[in-house]
């Protein structure tokens, strides 16, 4: 697949077209098969009319997130017992705490991947308090990983966040310090 091909499907984070999409580009600047070409993030707000009772009607937004990766990597890379994942953070305000992130791995005794939302984040892989699992995130490709997940869970109260993509390819070379590292800018996002 050519940069551009790649650059082309990130404009694609689900089959049906998600409003208010935000999309971070990064360089060819990591070692390991898991260095970002680019990141997205969107959402979409759905209006559930109850047809019974009195209850008002509920606008749920859910976050799409989608990473590409400028290498092909089979789903083992990052398997739940290798330590290494894609990561999303969400800063909620402004001071430096990760008040929330979204780390997928895959599952190899169930052949899928999970998405584990959890609260305050830390850059050596240290979360406190995970908060659930949801979401069932999804490969549209071997450059490419997806989710999609409620909002109350990933960026519950503000109005705007700032997002960034993380990945980490635990023993990807020799040396004393062997895990591959890459992230993307952080970007505001508005909802
Ligand atoms: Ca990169
Ligand atoms: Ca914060």
């Amino acid at each position: 697949m050519t940069l551009l091909a790649l650059l082309l499907s990130l404009g694609t984070l689900s089959g049906l077209a998600t409003a208010h999409p935000q999309t971070v580009l990064d360089p060819d600047d990591s070692d390991g098969v898991l260095d970002i070409v680019g990141a997205r993030l969107g959402h979409e707000t759905y209006t559930i009319t109850e047809t019974h009772g009195t209850t008002p009607d509920r606008h749920p937004t859910k976050v799409r997130l989608k990473l590409i990766t400028y290498e092909t990597w089979p789903d083992s890379v990052i398997s739940s017992d290798s330590g290494s994942y894609v990561r999303f953070d969400i800063n909620m305000d402004r001071d430096a705490d990760v008040e929330r992130c979204v780390i997928i791995t895959y599952e190899p005794e169930e052949g899928e991947f999970t998405a584990l939302a959890a609260k305050f984040c830390r850059d050596d892989g240290v979360v406190m308090h995970v908060r659930t699992f949801d979401g069932r995130p999804k490969r549209p490709d071997e450059h490419s990983i997806k989710v999609s997940l409620a909002k109350r869970f990933v960026a519950p109260g503000p109005d705007s966040v700032s997002w960034r993509a993380v990945t980490v390819q635990a023993d990807c070379m020799n040396g004393p310090a062997p895990a591959c590292y890459d992230e993307t800018q952080w970007k505001r996002h508005r909802f």
